[in-house]
């Protein structure tokens, strides 16, 4: 556990999914008392925690990125990897199993998913491949004695077993290799933590999502042990197709669901493209992704070691058009 060491510290403001909103990060940041100084932004009293996806599909991606390398590596925030970053390593990686080519292969998806942050960095190779050498330095998870962040979903499980290994949220090189091969332990983890449970559609069905991808999967709550229909289940913003929604959720696909206690510390995520005012999504779990990026809003929730999540303590920007 990293405990808050920092003599005067008060409390921890964690952001949502920044996505290469830099304007609106610095107008979040400024609206929570952060200042510009030599070493970046920074509070006296306080400290910020990005649940990751920096990077990929904003206007000003290479200076979000600087701005919260600088934040984190001068000790004014923290930072987990979020599926975008962790996709982006796996992408500019080359696989040194017999396979050969990428961890993550340069399919057109997988090619348009990173497209916007290599154009970004078109003119800056060295400073891109510089920030993939931080991003296999930050941790997939964190946790403090009073809350938990990690960008999809916390898996005590998952967690246990990566904390067995690395006794942190971090990973190696050998690591990261793993993920290639989609059956092994580290690519379940890196699935699992940055991007959260998917359940399939019905057999044919898919959802064309607000961002013209097809879909054949949905996301889910990880919290929600009550659930008997896949409505009740469904997190994001796209609805499922017709019908689906009042299905009782098939034994198969309720294995795969996990829970999250009442009694647990709190936990803020990130991920999921929600819209509407900022509330807790449960009394202990708090999503700050409000589809920035998108013309939603960038979230922060103002931490002071609570056990139950305060609606009145979500602070945002809006992005301007
Ligand atoms: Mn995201």
């Amino acid at each position: 556990m990293t405990d808050a060491v920092t003599p005067g510290l008060q409390g921890y403001d964690v952001i949502g999914d920044v996505h290469g909103c830099a304007d609106t990060l610095e107008r979040l940041l400024d609206k929570l008392g952060y200042h510009l100084g030599p070493n970046g932004y920074h509070h006296p009293r306080r400290q910020v925690v990005f649940v990751g996806d920096i990077i990929d599909r904003g206007p000003r991606i290479r200076e979000a990125l600087l701005l919260v390398r600088t934040m984190v590596e001068s000790g004014a925030a923290h930072m987990v990897l979020g599926n975008h970053e962790f996709n982006a390593l796996m992408y500019c990686t080359p696989n040194e199993g017999p396979e050969g080519g990428y961890l993550r292969p340069h399919s057109p998806r997988n090619a348009w998913q990173l497209a916007e942050t290599l154009e970004q960095f078109a003119d800056y190779p060295d400073e891109w491949q510089d920030h993939l050498d931080w991003f296999q330095r930050l941790p997939l998870f964190l946790e403090w004695h009073s809350f938990r962040v990690v960008h999809a979903c916390w898996d005590a499980h998952l967690i246990a077993c990566h904390r067995a290994r690395f006794g942190s949220g971090h990973f190696d090189r050998a690591f990261l290799q793993e993920t290639a091969d989609s059956h092994s332990v580290a690519a379940r983890t890196k699935q699992r933590l940055t991007s959260g449970i998917d359940l399939p559609l019905p057999q044919g069905m898919s959802i064309v999502s607000s961002d013209g991808v097809e879909r054949t999967h949905f996301r889910t709550k990880f919290w929600a042990p009550e659930a008997e229909t896949y409505g009740q289940l469904l997190f994001q913003p796209d609805p499922l197709p017709e019908g689906v929604s009042e299905q009782p959720i098939d034994p198969a696909h309720r294995e795969r669901m996990i829970t999250y206690g009442e009694n647990e510390k709190p936990v803020f995520v990130g991920h999921y493209w929600l819209k509407g005012r900022p509330a807790p999504v449960a009394p202990n779990i708090a999503c700050l992704d409000y589809s920035a990026v998108k013309f939603g809003r960038l979230v922060a929730y103002r931490f002071d070691g609570e056990k139950q999540l305060d609606p009145k303590k979500f602070v945002w920007s809006y992005v301007d058009p």
